[in-house]
């Protein structure tokens, strides 16, 4: 992936001084993972969207997860899933910034619940009231490729809730990118075009290799 916006970014630099502006701003967009049935009863649910891996494991009490069409338990009383859920880890394999979550369901909720997100150094408390849909983070923390994310869940003084998430919505960090800062002159842009297409060949070897 890192590659292949190398070669976009090259190709649109290569083109003229219009496109500046739209390369010095953040592009990234948001990339969602969508838990279902399939991943029920896994100890350690893995999931890639566009390049990026997303890995869930160390479900604590129940030792595996329970997903249905609503979407992960992120927090289980006994009722629903036999065995309490109260913490997990979660870990990406590169870069992002902890965007949303969409909430597929919740029951028996009091309102004195609250999910805490934490890598150590950065955290996002989660606080009740919940309710279904899309729902930003609180705060919008940044993590490291392969850093481990906690999640611990709250369940207040009444532990027979359910809250499921049906997504989580993450956004790439962008690595900086090595883009001129000077719009270059008519004349020179011959030369751009020259030097852009070595570059394109210097990516595509290293992609080769
Ligand atoms: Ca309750
Ligand atoms: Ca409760």
């Amino acid at each position: 992936m890192q590659i292949t916006k190398s070669l976009t970014t090259l190709s649109l630099v290569t083109f003229g001084g219009a496109v500046f502006s739209l390369m010095s701003a953040d592009v990234a967009q948001a990339v969602t993972f969508i838990f279902n049935a399939d991943d029920s009863n896994l100890s350690t649910i893995v999931k890639t969207v566009d390049g990026i891996t997303l890995t869930i494991s160390n479900n604590q009490t129940r030792g595996s997860f329970f997903v249905d069409l609503d979407g992960i338990s992120v927090l289980a009383g006994t009722p629903f899933s036999g065995t309490k859920t109260t913490s997990f880890d979660l870990t990406f394999s590169s870069a992002v910034q902890l965007t949303s979550y969409t909430i597929g369901y919740i029951e028996n909720l009091d309102g004195d619940e609250s999910l805490i997100l934490s890598n150590g150094s950065s955290s996002s408390v989660e606080n009740a009231p919940f309710t279904t849909g899309l729902r930003n983070f609180n705060n919008q923390f940044k993590v490291a490729a392969g850093q481990t994310i906690s999640f611990i869940g709250n369940f207040g003084a009444d532990v027979s809730d359910i809250i499921q998430w049906s997504a989580i919505e993450v956004t790439p960090v962008s690595v900086p990118v090595p883009v001129p800062v000077t719009i270059p002159e008519p004349s020179s842009m011959l030369g751009l075009l020259v030097l852009g297409g070595l570059g394109i060949n210097s990516n595509l070897k290293k992609l080769k290799k």
